[in-house]
C-alpha cells in the first residue's frame, strides 16, 4: 500500500475533483500532499483547496531528489512538465491522459482525434520513460458526436478521467490493480503538429467537410488557435467554428 502521495497538477478542476475522491476513499493512514509545476499560480490551488500546495520544478535535480526521499507514489493529474528518466525510475508514477492510449499519445488529444478521425477517451497509466506510453491500468472511450468541438469533446474526456479515477483509485493506492501493455506504439502528437494544423493555407485545396473539421479540431471557447493571413493586409485573423443540432 502507498501511504505518501504526492499528486502534480496543473488543473485546479481535476485537482479538487481528485481531492473530493480520495477524502470520500477516507484512508486515515494515507497522506496525500499536492504540487504544481512552476508554470501555475501557488494562491489559486491553495484557496481552492484549502491546504498548502508545495511547487515543483521537475528540470531540478534537487527537488526531484526530494520528492524521491518523500513520497512513494506520484499521481500527474493534467501536470504541463515531463517526469524525468531518475523519477519515473526510482518510484511508482502514475499519470492520467486525457486521450485513449495509444491511439492519442501526447499534446491536445481531442484535437487530434476529431481531425485525423481517431476514436478518444481517456486513460490512467503507469509513467515509464516515453510519453504516455507505459502500462494501462484502466482506460475508455469517450462517444465523438458530428457536433463537437475541441472544447466539448474535452469536457467529455474530463468527465471520463474523472469516472476512471473514482473507478480505479483504491486499487492503485492499495497497489492490487493489474496493468496491459499498450498493443502497439500508436500515435503521438506533440506542440508543434498542433501549431502546425493552426497555420490555414488560404489557396489549400481541400473539401467543405475537411475545412469543418479541421476547424472543429481547433476551436476551443475563447482560445486563439487557427488563423490564416489576410493577403491585403498581411493581418493573423483568427477562425473558430460553433455548430448545433436544429
Ligand atoms: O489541464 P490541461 O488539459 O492540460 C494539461 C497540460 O497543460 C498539458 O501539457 C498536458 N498534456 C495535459 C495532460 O494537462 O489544460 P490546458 O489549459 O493546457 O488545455 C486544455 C485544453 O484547452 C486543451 O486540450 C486544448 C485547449 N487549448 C489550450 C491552449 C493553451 C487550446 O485549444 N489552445 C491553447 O492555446
Amino acid at each position: 500500500m502507498y501511504k505518501r502521495i504526492l499528486v502534480i497538477s496543473d488543473n485546479i478542476f481535476m485537482c479538487s475533483n481528485f481531492k473530493q475522491i480520495f477524502e470520500e476513499l477516507s484512508l486515515p493512514s494515507v497522506t496525500v500532499s499536492y504540487g504544481i509545476s512552476p508554470f501555475s499560480n501557488r494562491n489559486i490551488f491553495e484557496k481552492d483547496l484549502k491546504l498548502t500546495v508545495f511547487e515543483y520544478d521537475l528540470r531540478c535535480n534537487q527537488q526531484v531528489d526530494e520528492i524521491i526521499e518523500k513520497f512513494d507514489l506520484v499521481l500527474s493529474i493534467h501536470c504541463k512538465q515531463i517526469f524525468p528518466n531518475n523519477l519515473v525510475n526510482s518510484l511508482k508514477c502514475i499519470n492520467v491522459h486525457p486521450g485513449y492510449n495509444p491511439l492519442n499519445r501526447g499534446w491536445y488529444p481531442q484535437v487530434f482525434s476529431i481531425f485525423y478521425d481517431l476514436p478518444v477517451g481517456a486513460t490512467i497509466h503507469e509513467i515509464d520513460e516515453h510519453l504516455d506510453h507505459g502500462n494501462i491500468i484502466d482506460r475508455d472511450f469517450v462517444e465523438k458526436e458530428i457536433i463537437d468541438t475541441s472544447y466539448t469533446l474535452y469536457k467529455k474526456i474530463i468527465q471520463k478521467e474523472i469516472f476512471l479515477i473514482r473507478k480505479n483509485l483504491s486499487s492503485i493506492i492499495l497497489n492490487n490493480y493489474s496493468t496491459i501493455k499498450p498493443e502497439n506504439e500508436g500515435r503521438l502528437f506533440l506542440r508543434n503538429d498542433f501549431n502546425d494544423l493552426c497555420e490555414g493555407d488560404l489557396d489549400l485545396k481541400i473539401t467543405a467537410e475537411e475545412l469543418i473539421n479541421r476547424l472543429r479540431a481547433l476551436s476551443h471557447e475563447n482560445f486563439k488557435n487557427a488563423f490564416f493571413i489576410d493577403k491585403t493586409t498581411n493581418k493573423k485573423i483568427y477562425i473558430s467554428i460553433k455548430l448545433e443540432y436544429e
